[in-house]
């Protein structure tokens, strides 16, 4: 087997890097008909244990920095924003608007104070999967219930009232816009 063959073989075998690489220059001597199962024999014992610690401390340091850097945007963009919601007459209303909207940046802290006027209803709100929004708050009649939330996932997410114990709540429904955090 000519030289020239098996280095493209090794380098083929270690994803090119056999001129370079240390183990190119080990697979060289290898018999031709052995040098492909010797490589990936190789590059398994590698992929094992040299190469998975080198990658595992690039990216403990990576999330380190991402981590130190996110926590210095959040200080910067998180901000805490609070609305009045009431609910009657199968209606939502949110204070500071016409509409039934909560208008936050991601990163927000959110607190609802959510008063039901006539009848129980409740507040409740979760995305597709539950992995960002799951509340569910029931307010009866004159008591308010206050709860925070971070809002973490930006998009718009459906308010509604969960209550059955009137069909027309299912009328109740308003939105919760997160828009991106700014510069995005
Ligand atoms: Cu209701």
């Amino acid at each position: 087997m000519a030289t020239a063959e098996t280095v493209a073989r090794a380098a083929a075998a270690t994803g090119g890097r056999a001129g370079t690489d240390t183990l190119g220059a080990i697979l060289l001597p290898f018999p031709a008909r052995t040098t492909d199962r010797a490589s990936h024999l190789l590059e398994g014992v590698v992929s094992m244990s040299i190469r998975p610690v080198a990658r595992v401390r690039f990216l403990v340091a990576a999330v380190a920095i991402v981590l130190t850097a996110a926590s210095g945007v959040l200080v910067v963009a998180q901000a805490k924003r609070e609305f009045d919601v009431v609910g009657r007459n199968y209606r939502f209303s949110v204070s500071g608007t016409d509409r039934p909207e909560i208008r936050v940046t991601e990163g927000d802290l959110v607190r609802i104070t959510f008063t039901a006027e006539d009848i129980a209803h409740s507040f409740t709100v979760e995305d597709k999967d539950g992995s960002h929004y799951r509340i569910m708050r029931r307010a009866e009649p004159g008591r308010p219930v206050s709860f925070d939330f971070r809002a973490d996932r930006a998009g718009s997410f459906r308010f509604y009232c969960s209550l059955t114990i009137d069909d027309k709540c299912r009328d109740m429904q308003g939105s919760l816009q997160v828009a991106p955090p700014k510069g995005q």
